[in-house]
């Protein structure tokens, strides 16, 4: 069975041998590995302890123009794919009807796996014809309820079209089929001497064609941008099964609409992503991590300012944690420890740099860190000194989302704020909630993300009535988005209006209608349900 790994960062260069603060203790951190597997035993006790929330049916009404599976269909999809490619397993379907918060739960009876874009292009066409609806799929580790099915979609994962297809070593161009994971991209890169430029916690399971499809930014889009930028190319299947090839490899490239944009964070609403080319970094020879605390959010905010004067090329992710963060991950994660020494501080930031020359950039990050810390912003913290203390210093913040669903309920919330503001979020939500639930806030600082998250023992009405609509409205008073990265999928499908306007909500609409004019493209997401009427 499919399983979700949420893998330890790949850190393969060297490390600075001093430190100007205290090492990490003598006795190595141990290493955690995080799986997180559903196998049926880890699945039962988990779910025992959280309820589900099926928000489809309570809130969506199927629409009545989409057909019901039948026989032929199945047998249809088994002429094209084959038997073993057309998968009604129960164990299966029930993996790929659930979210992996456990929160969103379709009932969808079929699972179709192609293996070229043919295929998908045959299946398409079919269902469009038919007007069943589909989901695409990737590695179901999407946050927002846009990976699973609300009723009986049929699920497409082209996770069997893993092939890389080309890497030109001297332009860093990588070109694979979408289903390829995006850790197994990374491991082929490394052999090549480059990276990917994006890296995530769901690295061991997500799919690079998911990447796209959410427009995922991660921990190293402070250094390298987004995938707007690095995704080169794509190939997409159309709902009525046409094929654009637009997988194009140049830089540049003028000749009118760039049509990939559409498909980068269209979380499988306009098209079945198939082949992707990326832009990919050349690896480089040292790599330093940092695990620092600060006393306020305000000195974490200098530190930023500082970091990106002072450390400018070489700065590869910045990233901040508050207190409540790390004790959930020191509570809840095995192997977890906190490498700085168990005084109360109120906040953390993990900071990397990569760069080509060892002991210019040691130094470098020594005068900074030693500067910052004369100047109070740091109050303490570590370098580490060799590849298991940066993995563990890494799995402390990559963490953090897992320890969240170890800890019961949570309530999610993905936010572009302004740097300055944002921490004030989080507070006025504990002063809100008070003892009733624990509110933490954690993401990538870097880029202005943060990650609020609202853990309580179980999901309660009442207490989603207290954090919606004012988070929300809270987000687009500082003309943030309510989505910085996870995409609207299920959950926020209806918000859309506190991020856009109704002009711009409007025109993707047309641009769904135009692409997909039945609407059998991952129905009921990212749109708000407004905009289909069925009546
Ligand atoms: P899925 O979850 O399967 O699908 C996501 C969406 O993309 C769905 O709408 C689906 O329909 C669509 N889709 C999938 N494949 C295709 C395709 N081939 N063609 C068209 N549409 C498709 N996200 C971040 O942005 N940054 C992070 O740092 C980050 N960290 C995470 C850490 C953890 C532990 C977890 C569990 C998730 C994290 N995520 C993060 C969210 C998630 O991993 C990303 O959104 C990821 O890009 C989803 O990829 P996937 O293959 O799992 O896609
Ligand atoms: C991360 O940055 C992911 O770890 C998940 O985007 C964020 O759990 C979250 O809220
Ligand atoms: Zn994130």
């Amino acid at each position: 069975m499919q399983k979700w790994r949420a893998t330890r960062r790949l850190l393969l260069n060297s490390y600075s041998s001093k430190s100007l603060f205290h090492h990490p203790r003598s006795n190595p951190i141990s290493d955690h590995s995080t799986t997180i597997s559903r196998s049926s035993s880890g699945f039962e006790s988990w779910t025992s302890r959280i309820h589900y929330r099926h928000f489809a049916t309570a809130m969506i009404q199927r629409n009545p123009a989409f057909s019901s599976l039948n026989s032929d269909d199945i047998n249809y999809f088994k002429g094209i794919l084959g038997e073993k490619n057309v998968i009604e397993d129960e164990d299966a379907l029930l993996f790929a009807n659930t979210d992996w918060m456990r929160k969103y739960k379709g009932s969808s009876k079929l699972l179709l796996q192609p293996r070229t874009t043919q295929e998908v292009s045959e299946v398409l066409k079919y269902c469009n014809s038919r007007r069943l609806a589909v989901v695409p799929q990737g590695g179901n580790t999407g946050l927002v309820g846009g990976s699973v099915p609300v009723f009986d979609e049929v699920i497409i994962n082209v996770g069997s079209m893993k092939q890389v297809i080309s890497f030109d070593k001297v332009s860093g161009v990588l070109v694979c089929e979408a289903g390829c994971i995006l850790e197994n991209l990374v491991s082929f890169l490394n052999n090549q001497g480059f990276i990917m430029p994006l890296d995530l916690g769901a690295k061991g399971s997500c799919q690079i064609g998911g990447n796209v499809s959410t427009n995922a930014g991660g921990l190293r889009l402070v250094r390298y941008g987004s995938l707007h930028g690095t995704v080169l190319g794509i190939e997409a299947v159309l709902a009525n099964g046409d094929v654009l090839d637009m997988l194009g490899t140049l830089r540049k490239d003028n000749t009118g609409y760039d049509l990939k944009h559409l498909f980068i964070g269209s979380e499988g609403s306009l098209g079945i992503v198939t082949k992707v080319s990326i832009l990919t970094p050349p690896k480089l020879s040292s790599v330093n991590v940092a695990f620092l605390a600060c006393k306020d959010y305000s000195s974490c905010q200098k530190l930023l300012f500082e970091a990106k004067r002072r450390l400018g090329e070489i700065l590869s992710a910045f990233e901040f944690l508050d207190n409540e963060s790390l004790n959930l991950a020191l509570n809840h994660l095995e192997g977890v420890r906190n490498p700085l020494p168990p005084s109360m501080h109120n906040f953390y930031v993990l900071i990397e740099t990569t760069g080509s020359d060892e002991s210019y950039d040691k130094e470098k990050l020594e005068a900074f860190l030693l500067r910052s810390m004369e100047g109070g912003l740091i109050s303490d913290g570590v370098i580490a000194q060799d590849i298991n203390q940066a993995s563990s210093f890494w799995n402390i913040r990559e963490g953090v989302p897992e320890a969240l669903m170890k800890a019961g309920a949570v309530y999610k919330y993905d936010l572009s704020l302004p740097v300055e503001k944002m921490y004030n979020l989080v507070e006025e939500m504990r002063t809100k909630l008070g003892n009733s639930a624990k509110v933490i806030g954690y993401g990538h600082l870097g880029d202005g993300n943060l990650h609020l998250n609202i853990s309580t023992p179980q999901y309660d009405d009442a207490i989603l009535a207290q954090i919606e609509p004012f988070v929300y409205e809270w987000t687009s008073k500082q003309r943030g988005s309510i989505s910085a990265e996870h995409g609207l999928g299920l959950m926020k499908a209806n918000k859309i209006f506190y991020s856009k306007s109704h002009e711009t909500v409007q025109l993707m609409a047309s641009i769904k209608k135009l692409m997909d004019p039945n609407g059998i493209l991952n129905p009921y997401k990212v749109l708000p349900h407004s905009i289909f009427s069925y009546s």
